[in-house]
């Protein structure tokens, strides 16, 4: 790479699965190179496992599950998740290092995303002791109640997009509900998530609560997929991924909570405050170089204030500071990896090989090279492009004219996805009417950043199946046991 490389503080990188609450090295002793993402070169190594280490891993949590965890009442089990919570805000600094170095982030928002991390963590410490059934009516005789309880053991296949943040939002609610979990994070970006286990440990979570097995999807995640001992499994990541975890756990009618991006609409109205717009936009699209999948990934905007937005969200994003995540200052990194890089390239030319129009980056950044690609943002953009119809993931802003608000939803619900929707409007009938029209599993309603502990994240349509995060992700890991007993009266 061209760039001069900023000095990254040493970070501790095992190249072991953790399960058990202990360092536990894979099986067949293999291993993976970890990619630094903004110049390409390896800068530690990851345990690479297979079926027989989920085999380990699982049969841990079981045994979690059967001893000093299942055996935790509830307000015990929520002072534990207390602890993991203060223990991460205590190694605030370590994580902030991993997460920022391993997936290509700005430091501040590495940081940003361990805290979200602990917020979910106490989130979830405070519902274990507020989960409970109900009783219900019933002929005199009878009493009828429902219990909750957990499934057992949950799988929990994490992307490298967002790793502390997924993981406390799916395995801090599995564990609330009682579960163990097994979890296996994407081989670009561990390195959080399995320090983040050790450091729970020390904070006095029982050994098997959580036991971490990196390696491959196709080895390490397809075992945990179709391992019998697993009782539920979590999944984040792409359409095509899923086709295959869904079919293998359903070979076993194992059920699932999916998340699998979406392409959001950001539609901004002619009575927006367009600097407040501009904002959203800036914070959805292009947070984590726009590999987000809650990220704007269509902007519409109205007739009359087209102009004026794309000009102030063309200065906006001129101001962005691409590089390194370590050097001060930086806003926007590298994608994570040359698959990703080609990606977005090759949606970028295909619309602009079409007549799209490039009002200010389109291209790899050419000093920092490698997988660096400069926020853009296109106009002149139609429906038969890919940028129209696939999620980009990456910083890539392409801009839409409507005229009509009954436009402005038909296109925003033309795709088979269904996650997060935003716009832009003062009008309060309009709002409503809006809201109600968008077809989708989240919207936001003048905001841009819109994933937090206490609101349930996830999709309709082909955007997945469920919820995690608040009270209702919850649910996802409990399942009702519904009592009857008779003869009461005999
Ligand atoms: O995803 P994969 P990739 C989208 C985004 C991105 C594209 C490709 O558009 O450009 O997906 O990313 C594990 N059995 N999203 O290739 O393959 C894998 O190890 C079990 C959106 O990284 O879906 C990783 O842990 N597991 C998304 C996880 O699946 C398997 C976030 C995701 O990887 C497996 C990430 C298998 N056979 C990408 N194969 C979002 N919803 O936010 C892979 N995995």
């Amino acid at each position: 790479m061209n760039a001069p490389q900023p000095h990254w503080p040493a970070i501790r990188t095992p190249a072991s699965n953790y399960i058990a609450n202990r360092w536990d090295p894979p099986a067949e002793g293999g291993e993976l190179a970890v990619i630094d993402p903004s110049d390409g070169a390896p800068f530690a190594a990851i345990a690479r496992g297979t079926a027989a280490d989920v085999d380990r891993a699982v049969r841990a949590a079981q045994a979690a599950r059967e001893g000093a965890w299942g055996k935790l009442s509830p307000a015990e089990r929520g002072r534990a998740l207390m602890a993991v919570s203060n223990a991460i805000l205590a190694n605030v600094e370590e994580l902030t290092l991993a997460e920022a170095r391993d997936c290509g982030k700005p430091l501040k928002q590495a940081r940003a995303d361990v805290v979200a991390c602990a917020r979910y963590f106490e989130f979830y410490a405070g519902a274990c002791d507020k989960l409970h059934g109900t009783t219900l009516p019933y002929p005199e005789g009878y009493t009828v109640l429902t219990w909750r309880e957990p499934h057992g053991v949950t799988g929990h296949i994490i992307p490298w997009n967002y790793p502390l943040q997924i993981f406390g939002r799916s395995v801090g609610g599995a564990l609330a509900a009682g579960n163990a979990c097994v979890v296996k994070p994407a081989e670009d970006a561990c390195l959080s998530l399995l320090l983040l286990t050790e450091i729970a440990a020390q904070a006095g979570l029982p050994a098997g609560a959580i036991n971490i097995v990196t390696g491959l999807g196709r080895e390490a995640g397809a075992a945990l997929v179709e391992h019998p001992g697993i009782a539920h499994i979590s999944f984040t990541g792409s359409p095509a991924t899923v086709t295959w975890v869904a079919a293998a756990a359903a070979k076993r009618h194992c059920p699932v909570t999916l998340e699998l991006g979406g392409k959001s609409p950001q539609i901004v109205f002619d009575d927006a405050d367009l600097d407040a717009a501009v904002v959203g936009a800036m914070a959805s699209k292009y947070r984590n170089a726009g590999q987000t999948c809650v990220c704007a990934n269509r902007i519409l905007v109205q007739d009359s204030v087209f102009d004026a937005f794309a000009e102030k969200l063309v200065a906006a994003v001129n101001a962005l500071k691409m590089g390194n995540g370590a050097d001060q200052g930086v806003t926007v990194g590298p994608l994570i990896n040359d698959a990703a890089f080609e990606k977005v390239s090759a949606i970028v030319k295909q619309a602009t090989d079409n007549g799209a129009t490039v009002l200010t980056g389109g291209k790899g950044n050419a000093a920092l090279g490698g997988n660096f690609y400069e926020p853009t943002v296109l106009v002149n953009v139609n429906d038969s492009m890919e940028v129209y119809n696939e999620e980009i993931f990456g910083p890539v802003a392409p801009l839409f004219r409507f005229k009509t608000e009954e436009q402005a939803i038909r296109i925003g619900n033309d795709t088979p996805f269904g996650l997060s929707a935003y716009f832009y409007s003062r009008d309060i009938g309009r709002i409503w009417r809006v809201a109600e029209g968008l077809d989708y599993g989240i919207v936001g309603i003048n905001e841009g950043i819109i994933s937090t502990e206490v609101a349930p994240f996830g999709g309709v349509k082909e955007s997945g199946i469920g919820r995690e995060g608040s009270k209702y992700g919850i649910d996802d890991y409990l399942e009702i046991k519904y009592l009857c007993m008779g003869g009461v009266n005999d």
